[in-house]
């Protein structure tokens, strides 16, 4: 397969100004498509006057102002239609025809349920008819759709509706024109039975939007929630970013059938249902949060990412790293801003870091891709948001929303560089952001080593900092980057130090953002009368690794007093984090396990603050989860991980036992109130450690609770405690809610992820039986990903020594790959910490991605990601 690169741009030899679609529905199976497309050269070009087109359906026309061309006057290859010597304007239609029910790579039009739905990013349209199919070509679109009115009561495409009627007796039409010029990945449109939610918006200078939110019949009653979160996403934007809605009409349509979670399309919002349905009996406050988030993350793209695009797919985390900046904060200003903080943090750590230590490992603007649908990734969405932080951090809330407001004057309607919203950040604010540029360029996770000296007679503190990053595929010997570290220095008193550096006139607040910019470099901070304890990363400043030789007391310390949640949170990360390394240690020597009375008591010190948050309690209480103890570690033995964490937690829940039983009685809950949320994540965490001991009672008591809860945070939490004790109770509670979930789809996903996640032996045949259980199916990307991901992530039944956990998703992975590849290629993306295994675990994963490798008709999606594996 191609490869393509950054550095082959060149701008389109042709721009369309305008496209109009005839969307002809024939039957399920059969869609004619006409496209007229007003084109000119671009003056920009010096390219030869040849016009290429992207294009895969079956071509049944090409009429060029008006003159049929016949075969010979274009080429037709496999990606495409070149039309050579064409005029500097012109006007081409083209028809094809497509079978939207046979695509079952839900990319490009394709069916669900008897309805018909597009997904057009990044490169989906061409998939459709021929069009110049790539970011920096926008156009003005205008879709009408024909098709039988009883099939496809309702028709919908981007931008407003301008006239309906009878096409012939059986067959209706709706034409919609979208006023904003818009590249086609933005393109939309859903046909079928649907009914709406409606309500409006009116927006800051007074315009009245009409808000609809289309579903099948049976999810109408799960939308009021993803409503409320579209209107508070358009107030919160017009609040903090100044940024107003700009069309009459914004909808959103749910399908069950959906690669990803939603879909920005210009207008018309395609989310997966699992991204917009919410309601208390079917969804935890885990799912109301993402609904929330996604709703959120979506509508923020009208303007970053639809009025202002991509010139390149180089370039995604233009648009993605900075809507995931502006929906973190929206979540972060509505609810509690150090929680979402610690949880996004957890994420990146446990998904980003391992990708950027990978094989696959890429900057967060990729240099070259074989397959873009391969880097709609951790690094592109979560590190590019960290790297739209920084410049947050460094200039301020005011200087990063000058930045902002310089960006939009420029570049409004235009498709734009990472290097483009860089520029506008530093122009607007006159700071030097030329160093920061390698953010953009750079691979893997750099390292910060941090040393403290104190000089009792300078009265000062010296925080040496060293920075490094290590190689990754295709990069080595890495340049320093501009780095903010916030720190903050905590005296005996637990209280912060006022911060004033050598050269400095008088003392500052009790945290600085030091601006690290060499490889070494050292900051000293005068005034300081006493040996302070160092709060490093505040806020986590920066996407690194930081390494401090604390003392076990200075962490307890620091958890208990820094004055930065998130720093508390952090502080007991590393203190678990050098007792799961010692604990693998001793394991792998045979020595006997123990755990420390420091950890405990630091541990007991959370569970007795009865004045902190639940939520944030919670979330102290949690170790690093086995994939961030893989990372911990050079070679890891995933059995190993397994056996020492289960210790760690076996031993919490024995030494303190009255504290969590306390903290579930002092955390019950009466009837379902939303805001309860962080109480029963606090219970639900206390239950599960509860049923880790010999007491029938938890037992009991959660198997009550699965049964009477009345909402699904509880039912989920008491099967999740239940789920690797192999008792009656969980048998009980797993058949009750398997029959009486077993048409709610996107419950079943949870279940079957459950049974996937498990524990206990035997977790293989049971995923093997789940698949033939009715409610599943490999066609349904949910689906796959909630039994055979879930499968992928467990620890000790996917890496059986035996290697059958790894021949099972390797078979799986073929097979799916011949339905959809992209689906195909996230599961098989599990084996990339194959490096990270001990020998023999490694050389069994070998074995199955060579035979992947080796499968005829492999597509590009799955063949770029084992192949770099292997490499
Ligand atoms: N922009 C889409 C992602 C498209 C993924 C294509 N494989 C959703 C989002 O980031 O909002
Ligand atoms: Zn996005």
């Amino acid at each position: 397969p191609q490869i393509k690169y950054r550095q082959d741009y060149l701008p389109p030899a042709y721009l369309v100004d305008k496209v109009d679609l005839t969307f002809d529905v024939l039957d399920d199976t059969q869609t004619r498509v006409r496209s007229r497309m007003v084109i000119h050269r671009n003056p920009q070009s010096t390219a030869a006057n040849v016009l290429q087109l992207d294009g895969s359906a079956t071509l049944l026309s090409v009429v060029l102002d008006g003159d049929q061309l016949q075969p010979g006057a274009y080429q037709q290859h496999a990606d495409g239609l070149a039309i050579p010597d064409v005029p500097d304007s012109f006007i081409l239609d083209i028809e094809t025809e497509i079978d939207p029910v046979a695509n079952t790579s839900l990319n490009g039009l394709y069916g669900s349920s008897g309805n018909l739905y597009t997904q057009c990013e990044p490169e989906g349209f061409r998939k459709i008819t021929y069009y110049p199919d790539r970011p920096d070509v926008m156009a003005k679109f205008s879709t009408t759709i024909i098709a039988d009115k009883q099939k496809y009561p309702v028709l919908l495409s981007n931008g407003n509706k301008v006239g309906e009627g009878q096409a012939d007796k059986k067959r209706h039409w709706v034409k919609w024109v979208d006023p904003y010029r818009k590249p086609a990945y933005l393109f939309a449109l859903v046909a079928g039975k649907l009914v709406a939610l409606k309500d409006s918006y009116t927006t800051v200078s007074g315009r009245q939007v009409a808000l609809e939110i289309w579903t099948v019949a049976a999810d109408q009653d799960k939308v009021a929630f993803a409503m409320g979160a579209v209107k508070r996403s358009m107030q919160w934007d017009e609040t903090r970013f100044g940024l107003e809605y700009d069309l009459d009409i914004y909808m959103i349509v749910a399908v069950g059938d959906f690669n990803m979670g939603a879909m920005e399309n210009k207008g018309l919002n395609i989310f997966n249902t699992s991204a917009v349905l919410a309601r208390q009996d079917t969804a935890t406050d885990a799912d109301f949060e993402r609904v929330e988030a996604i709703i959120g993350h979506e509508y923020f793209h009208n303007w970053t990412g639809n009025r202002v695009t991509c010139r390149d797919w180089f370039q995604l985390s233009l648009k993605e790293g900075l809507t995931v900046f502006r929906d973190q904060e929206f979540s972060a200003d509505l609810h509690s801003r150090p929680v979402k903080r610690i949880e996004d943090v957890k994420k990146l750590r446990q998904l980003q870091f391992p990708e950027d230590a990978g094989p696959t490992a890429h900057a967060i603007r990729p240099d070259s891709y074989i397959e873009m649908n391969n880097f709609y990734t951790m690094t592109v969405y979560e590190k590019g948001s960290e790297v739209v932080r920084m410049y947050h951090t460094l200039l301020g809330e005011e200087g990063f929303q000058k930045g902002m407001k310089l960006y939009f004057q420029r570049h409004d309607g235009q498709a734009v560089t990472c290097d483009d919203f860089r520029a506008a950040m530093a122009d607007a604010n006159g700071v030097d952001l030329e160093q920061f540029a390698r953010w953009y360029s750079q691979a893997g996770t750099p390292l910060l080593q941090v040393r403290g000296e104190y000089d009792a007679v300078a009265r000062s503190y010296t925080l040496h900092v060293k920075q490094s990053c290590p190689d990754t595929p295709g990069q080595s010997g890495k340049q320093p980057y501009h780095i903010p570290l916030a720190v903050g220095l905590l005296g005996r008193d637990g209280q912060d130090l006022p911060l004033q550096l050598a050269g400095e006139l008088a003392p500052g607040a009790g945290t600085r953002v030091l601006h690290v910019r060499a490889a070494e470099q050292s900051f000293t901070f005068v005034n300081i009368g006493e040996l302070p304890v160092p709060s490093l990363l505040r806020g986590f400043s920066a996407p690194v690794r930081l390494q401090f030789d604390w003392r076990d007391d200075e962490l307890s310390f620091l958890m208990a007093n820094d004055s930065d949640a998130f720093a508390r949170w952090e502080a007991g990360q590393a203190y678990a984090e050098r007792l799961l390394k010692a604990l693998l240690a001793d394991h792998a020597a045979g020595r006997t396990l123990q755990l420390p009375a420091g950890f405990v008591e630091a541990l007991r010190a959370v569970l007795k603050d009865h004045a902190a948050d639940p939520a944030f309690k919670a979330l102290m209480l949690s170790l690093p989860s086995e994939a961030d103890i893989l990372e911990m570690v050079d070679v890891a033995d995933p059995g190993h991980i397994h056996t020492v964490r289960e210790f760690v937690l076996n031993g919490l829940a024995q030494a303190l036992r009255g504290e969590w039983h306390e903290a579930y009685n002092l955390n019950q809950t009466q009837r379902y109130q939303p805001a309860d949320g962080g109480r029963r994540s606090l219970k639900n965490l206390a239950l599960a450690m509860l049923t880790r001991l010999s007491d029938a009672w938890p037992l009991e008591a959660a198997e009550k609770q699965c049964l009477e809860a009345d909402n699904m945070t509880d039912q989920m939490g008491a099967m999740l405690a239940l789920r690797d004790r192999d008792v009656a109770e969980r048998e009980n509670c797993y058949l009750s809610f398997a029959s009486r979930w077993q048409g709610d789809a996107l419950v079943m996903d949870k279940f079957f992820s459950l049974v996937a996640s498990s524990q206990l032996p035997g977790v293989l045949e049971h995923v093997k039986a789940a698949m033939q259980h009715p409610a599943f199916t490999l066609k349904n990307p949910n689906k796959a990903r909630a039994l055979l991901g879930s499968f992928g992530r467990n620890m000790l039944h996917f890496h059986a020594a035996d290697g059958s956990g790894y021949a099972f998703l390797a078979d799986q992975v073929l097979a799916l790959d011949a339905i959809n590849p992209q689906v195909a290629s996230r599961i098989v993306s599990l084996f990339n910490r194959r490096q990270k295994l001990e020998a023999q675990r490694q050389a069994l994963m070998t074995r199955e991605l060579e035979r992947i490798l080796a499968k005829d008709g492999l597509s590009k999606d799955v063949y770029e990601i084992v192949s770099k594996n292997l490499a």
